[in-house]
This record gives structure tokens, sequence and C-alpha cells, in this order.
């Protein structure tokens, strides 16, 4: 049998790691880390070697399932879109559009079907109840930084390599490869942090592996670190230790985030942080004198209901330091594939130009919180959603207040999902579209070199050849049935229509590197094989490396990606102020008014007295949120879903090492083994999420052997981070007792 090597980039997490496959005819025999990538050098995690695992898992579907009687069957492509079209235009027909919804998952970002073709098919629905993962994680970054540069996309990244001291918040990397920070060999780098004479100070309520690497571990309260940040940024100002002159220039509003600070002394703040006030003016200092520091907040501290205002503070702070936009501090990447010649400025950002029907909550970036799809699905009237379409989500096991919304699904009147899976939220559907496995399709990240510790860029060519349709050309026939061209229109339409777009856009626009050029003529220059691959070679042709369309012949091409399968790198981030910059002002805007309200409410809520069991979450380095449990070799050894609490509070309640505990909130109930664990803070619990997969009707049977609970089961839906709508998913009110 024919054997070769193949150099792939993973596209589980956001870490991008370089990976060397063996194949052999149609099997993959070994994957190693990619010792020549130029990004992750060799670096892999368990989950990277388990793509072959899942490409070959059984219950990976290949066929389409249409529900029957109650009961998934096997049916072929052309029957699944006819009862795709029957199903939701039925629904359409009888309520009107409004009754149609969707959710998109995580996987979207890390594939390019997602990438281009969810936007066609979003449209073409017609609807305003739209749904993603994104307000159950990292909405507030964009909220915040769409504030305050003007581009909720402009998102800064710690630069790790290069950084002084690196502060840390909510984020364990050790364990999820890093997030709005692509990193690979985030261990690695923070080893060689500390080599080179760097600081690492990891704030957490937990002592994780990432605090085990640290010089100084903080562990204040859950949901306190929007207090914590606005003391150090008040003690910056207060103890003169500001140096705002590199950016004067470039930004407004200093004046007025001191005052917002001001409040937030850290005397007054301690008891709320149960943290020293001398620690926080120490670490303050710590951050002011440093040569350079970075300070990163992730899913801890966003997913909470200061989840905006904590992100704007991790720059606001790099602002006032010196530290923003500077080497070693917090910069913008420049992708491969970024818009290349714009100039700075813009129409800035805004939320909350059409409101959710029944809570009436402000649409963020064109969706509603995902807090609320099971009540748009549940509540009586018009506008109420009858027919919905997931597309690789599992918000059954993701989102607040699971066990409602999976009434809420049972409910509906139609319901579609493009899944590789028949699991807790697409048993539901009444029809399955399985895409094909990640090794049957070219690959590029697209959205994780753009919040990239180093510029860099890899080319990923499918492994294997593919029967049935791709996800892209799935996505295009939705997009077409849902538009009325009906279900046997061909994909290469929305193809052409996105490829078309893209190369009209570029033409026309002033500063673009084909400006004036003929679109069709640059369309016929193109060597990608499939509308994906053509529409990132667009991208990086046109982009500020590329070839400008053979303009610079040495420049960036998918030919010359092709012939470099261990990526290109192309250095080391560099500032990029003011042209990052979209404010209609373009300027940085430093205090900006919704920021400014909701820390004055924070300011007002100080002396609230805080919850004495919180509840918050943790990700292990074998699981992939909630999808890759029915790969064996992940799942194996030792039981991953665990409660974890301090012995002390387990001892008040009785509960030995191992013990059934029952947990509660007021969402929800459930029943888990605690696991003793003396390095998390006394009054906090931790739970991962993306299990509980003992469902009825889901296709499983790896994962069904160690099911684990639904960590979203307690989640509260009616709590949310006001500026984003993001979900509060840390810091949840719990009360525990040993289990009957
Ligand atoms: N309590 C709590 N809840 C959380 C979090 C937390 O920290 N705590 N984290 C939140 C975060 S950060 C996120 S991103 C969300 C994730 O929330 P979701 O995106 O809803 O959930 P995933 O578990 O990522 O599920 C992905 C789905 O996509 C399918 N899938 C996998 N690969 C593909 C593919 O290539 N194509 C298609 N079409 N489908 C595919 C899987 O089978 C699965 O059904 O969960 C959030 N929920
Ligand atoms: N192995 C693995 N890797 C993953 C994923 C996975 O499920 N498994 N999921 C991927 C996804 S979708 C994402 S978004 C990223 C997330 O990546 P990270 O943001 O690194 O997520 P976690 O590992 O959950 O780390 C969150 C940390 O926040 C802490 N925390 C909780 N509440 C608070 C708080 O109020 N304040 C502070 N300071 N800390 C708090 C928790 O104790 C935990 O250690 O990981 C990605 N990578
Ligand atoms: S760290 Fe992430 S990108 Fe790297 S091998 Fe593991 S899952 Fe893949
Ligand atoms: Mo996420």
């Amino acid at each position: 049998m024919s054997k070769r090597t193949v150099h792939r980039t993973c596209p589980l997490c956001e870490a991008t790691c370089g990976l060397e496959l063996e194949v052999e005819g149609d099997r993959v025999t070994r994957i190693r880390g990619d010792a020549s990538d130029v990004f992750s050098g060799g670096f892999i995690c368990p989950k990277g070697t388990t793509l072959a695992a899942l490409h070959e898992d059984p219950d990976r579907l290949r066929t389409p399932l249409v529900k029957r009687d109650g009961e998934h069957v096997p049916v072929s492509w052309d029957e699944a879109f006819r009862e795709v079209e029957r199903g939701l235009l039925g629904v359409a027909e009888r309520h009107g559009r409004e009754a149609l919804g969707a959710y998109v998952g995580n996987p979207n970002v890390h594939n390019l079907a997602g990438t281009f073709y969810l936007r066609p098919v979003l449209k073409a629905l017609g609807t305003r109840q739209i749904y993603s993962a994104s307000t159950a994680d990292q909405m507030p970054r964009h909220v915040s930084c769409g504030l305050m540069f003007g581009d909720p996309g402009a998102i800064p990244v710690p630069d790790v390599d290069r950084t002084d001291l690196l502060v840390m918040l909510g984020a364990n990397p050790v364990e999820s490869g890093g997030s709005l920070c692509t990193a690979p060999d985030f261990p690695g780098r923070l080893r060689k942090l500390r080599e080179r004479g760097g600081r690492l100070v990891v704030i957490d309520p937990r002592r994780t592996r990432t605090a085990e690497l640290a010089d100084l571990h903080l562990a204040p309260r859950p949901g306190s670190d929007a207090a914590l940040l606005a003391a150090v940024l008040h003690t910056v100002f207060d103890e003169q230790l500001d140096d705002t002159s590199a950016l004067a220039d470039h930004t407004v509003g200093i004046d007025a985030l001191r005052e917002a600070v001001a409040p937030f002394a850290p005397e007054r703040v301690a008891a709320t942080c149960g943290i020293d006030a001398e620690a926080i003016r120490s670490l303050a200092r710590e951050i002011a004198v440093a040569r350079s520091a970075a300070v990163y907040g992730r899913i801890g501290v966003h997913t909470c209901e200061t989840g905006t205002i904590t992100s704007f503070l991790t720059d606001a702070i790099a602002l006032a330091t010196g530290n923003l936009d500077a080497e070693g501090g917090s910069m913008f990447p420049f992708a491969a594939h970024a818009r290349a010649g714009r100039a700075p400025g813009g129409k800035g950002f805004r939320t909350g130009r059409w409101k959710s029907r029944v809570r009436g909550l402000p649409e963020v970036r064109g969706e509603f919180p995902v807090a609320a799809l099971a009540e748009e699905i549940d509540t009586e009237g018009e506008g109420r959603i009858r027919g919905l379409l997931t597309i690789a989500g599992n918000p059954v096991l993701s989102t607040p207040d699971a066990a409602r919304l999976d009434r809420a699904l049972e409910d509906l009147e139609f319901m579609v999902s493009v899944d590789i899976y028949c699991n807790e939220t697409t048993r539901h559907a009444d029809v399955i579209l399985p895409p094909p496995s990640p090794l049957e399709r070219s690959h590029y990240d697209i959205a994780f070199y753009s919040l990239s510790v180093r510029n860099v860029a890899n080319w990923s060519p499918a492994v294997f050849e593919h029967e049935g349709p791709s996800e892209s050309d799935i996505l295009a026939r939705l997009a077409l049935i849902l538009g009325g061209a009906g279900a046997d229109a061909p994909a290469s339409t929305v193809d052409d229509m996105l490829l078309g777009g893209m190369l009209e856009s570029l033409v026309s626009s002033e500063g673009s590197p084909v400006h004036g050029r003929d679109a069709e003529e640059l369309a016929g220059g193109l060597v990608g094989e499939t509308a994906v691959d053509r529409l990132v070679e667009t991208m990086l042709r046109a982009g500020p490396y590329g070839d400008g369309f053979g303009v610079d012949a040495d420049g960036l091409s998918l030919e010359q990606l092709r012939d470099h399968p261990h990526g290109i790198d192309l250095g080391a981030l560099a500032p990029r102020i003011p042209d990052a910059l979209s404010t209609p002002s373009a300027k940085i805007e430093a205090a900006p008014a919704p920021i400014l309200e909701e820390m004055a409410r924070l300011a007002a809520r100080l002396d609230e007295a805080p919850e004495p069991l919180v509840l918050v979450g943790r990700r292990d380095v074998r699981s992939n949120n909630s999808w890759m449990h029915n790969v064996d070799a992940l799942v194996r050894g030792r039981v991953r879903c665990t409660l974890k609490i301090h012995p002390d509070d387990a001892a008040e309640q009785g509960l030995s090492d191992g013990d059934l505990a029952r947990v509660s909130s007021r969402a929800g109930e459930l029943t888990v083994a605690v696991e003793h664990d003396a390095g998390i803070r006394r009054g906090v619990v931790s739970l991962p999420h993306g299990w509980g997969h003992d469902t009825d009707g889901a296709r499983l049977q790896v994962a069904a052997q160690r099911p684990g609970v639904n960590s979203n089961v307690l989640t509260d839906a009616s709590l949310i981070d006001p500026l984003s709508g993001n979900a509060v998913l840390n810091g949840i009110p719990v009360q525990i007792a040993p289990a009957a």
C-alpha cells in the first residue's frame, strides 16, 4: 500500500499545532507533532494525535439522517435536502420568517466552510433569531474592543514571547492551549518567559497547572476581577505610575478613565476580591515599572456579569502603562489574510440595533444572547421560534439552563442540524446533515492567525478525498433552499457569488493592492482546488504580505504555501496604531460611555455581601468542549468530570474524596462525585462543562460509558453581562450536600 507523510495544522483548538501524519492507503497510521512547523516546533497535545480516531469513529455520521416515527434513519442527500426544504420553509409559511432561528457553534471558526458560508445561510434564513457560542464565550472581548478600537475584531494579544511580565486572569492555557491568544506550546513559551528573567502572575481561584508555573498566584473570589483590575488601574493613576505619552496623539478620554477608576481604591475592593490591598498595589506597581507587561484575561473573566468591563480594563491598563501596541505588551496581529492598505478610522461599533422578543435584550454583532434561546422557543406569542437550524453546535451541553433548552428543542416544529454526530442536541433534529471529517478538508486558520502571537501562514490540503458534499456545499445548499432557489440548486451558485463578491470588493476599494483591476481576470489566475481554497487564496494574495496578484513575484501565494508544508513565519508582531483603529475619531476611545456606566454600576455594588459558595468551570487537556468524549483514547483512565472542592469545605459537608454530592442552584440540580483539591479557594467549587452524555436518542457509544454530568443544568440563563449579552458561566451560587 502506498505510504506517504503529510503535514497539516490541527483544527481542534486555537493553538494551530503542526501535525505530521503517516498515511498508508486510506488510513492514518501515526500522528505526531511536526518538528519543523514554524510556529509549534513539534509540540502536540493528546487531542491532536486522535484525529485519525475521530475520522474512523464508527459513530461519526457518514450519511444524512431523517427522523421517521421518532427514529433517525439514513437517507440520500437529495432526500435529506428535500426534507429540509419542506420542513423549514413550511415553518416560515405557517408562522413567518421570524419563527426560524439558528444556533452556530464553536467548530465553525475552526473550519473554512463555517468561515465563509455561514453568512449566506444566516442571511437567507431571513430572521433576527440568530444565536451562537460567542455569547457563551468571547463576546465581551468583541464589545470592549469594538468600543475602544472601533472594530470588534481588533483584539490585541499578549506578546507572550517578548514580554517581561505576563499577568493572566481566568485562563488556563496549559490545559486549554490558549484562547484569543494563539501560541502553540503555551507551556513551553511560559517556561521560556521565566528562563529569560520574565515573570508570570496567574490570577485564578484555583491553583491550575498554569498557576503552578507562575511566580505569583493570586486566588480571587470569582467574578471580582473587574474590581481587581479597576483597583490596579486606580493605583497606577493614584501613584502617578501612568505613562500614556507614546499613544497620546492617538487617544481620547484618559481623564475620564482616571475618574472612572477613582472609586476603586485597593483598600475599598480588597474584601470584594478576597485579595489584600497591598497585594493589589504591588501588582499595579509591578505592571507599571516592568520594561514591558501584558495583561491577559480569558474565559474565567469573560463569562461573568462584568465580562465586558473586565476585558476593557485589561486593555486600559496596557494603555495607561505604555504597554498597548508596544513590544512585549498587548499587540495587534496582522495576519496574512487581513485587508491590506486600509486607512485608520471608520464607522465605529454599536449594539442594540434591535431587541429580543421576550426579554428585550439588545442585539450584539447581529445576534441575541444564547442565554435567551430557550425562552424564545418556549414562550408563546408572535415571533416565537418554531424551526431551528444548528450548525456545529451542542447548546444542550454548552449553554446556561440547559435542561430548559433541552425541553424547548423537543417542542420545535422542525429542526435541522449540520453536525458530525447524533448527540445531546442533534438527537432532537428532524434532519441531520453530516459534513466530512477534518482530514477530508483543506484548512487555513483564518480566525486564529488574526489572534496569534506571531504572524504566521500555513496551508493544509485535505488528506483524504471525500464522496458526498463538503461542508461548504451543505451550507451553500441550505442557503439556496432558504433563499427559495430549491433543493436541487447547485452549490456552485453560492461559490461564485462569494468569490465574485470578494474580488469585486477588493478591486473597488482604494488602498487595496488590486484596486482598479479586473475581477474576472484575477479569478482566472487562481489555482485553489475548491471554492474555499480560492477564497483563502484571494485574501492571501491581496493581503499585506501577498503577491498582489502578480505585482510582487516574491509575495505570498497559495502556491508558495503549498511549497512550505511547515508554514511560513511572517515575523513578530509590529505596532499597528493608528492603522488598526476603526473608531469615528480614528483614536483609541479610553472612556467609552457604556463602559463608564457599567463601571459606575459596579462601584455602587461593591458592598454587596459575597455568596458563600460559587461554581466555576475548568478544562482538561483531554476534552474539547462537549464533543470529543467519544474518542476512547481521550476518556480512558480516571474520571475527569468531578466537582473539585477544598477539603475544608468538603469536611464541613461531611464529603470524603470520591463521595457523591448533590449540587443545586437556582436553575437546577445534579449529582456528581467530589474530588478534594487543596489548591482551590475556599467557597469555590469547580466542575467542567461539556459532559452529560447519558441522554436517550444520542449515538455516542464510547461517551455514554463515562457520561459525566451536564454542568450547564446549574448555570442560570437569567444572568448575563449587560453590555455583551454574554452568559454567566462562572461564579454561579450553589449549595451542596451529600447525595442521599
Ligand atoms: N459552563 C460552561 N459552559 C460553557 C463553557 C464554559 O467554560 N463553562 N465554555 C463555552 C465556550 S468557550 C464555548 S466555545 C461553547 C461551545 O459550545 P458549542 O459550540 O455549542 O459546543 P461544542 O461542544 O463545541 O460542540 C460542537 C458541535 O459541533 C460538532 N462538530 C464537531 N466538528 C464539526 C465539524 O467539523 N462540522 C460540523 N458541522 N460539526 C462539527 C460536534 O459534534 C458538536 O455537536 O461552550 C460554552 N459553554
Ligand atoms: N483541552 C481543551 N482545550 C480547549 C477547550 C476545551 O474544552 N478543552 N475549549 C476551547 C475553547 S472553546 C475555549 S474558549 C478556550 C478557553 O480557554 P481558557 O480561557 O484557558 O479556559 P479554561 O481552561 O476553562 O480556564 C478558565 C480558568 O478561569 C478560572 N476562573 C473561573 N472563574 C474565574 C473568575 O471569576 N476569575 C478568575 N480570575 N478566574 C476564574 C477557572 O478556575 C479556570 O482555571 O479553550 C479552548 N481549548
Ligand atoms: S494543542 Fe490544540 S492545536 Fe495543538 S494538538 Fe492539541 S488540540 Fe491540536
Ligand atoms: Mo470557546
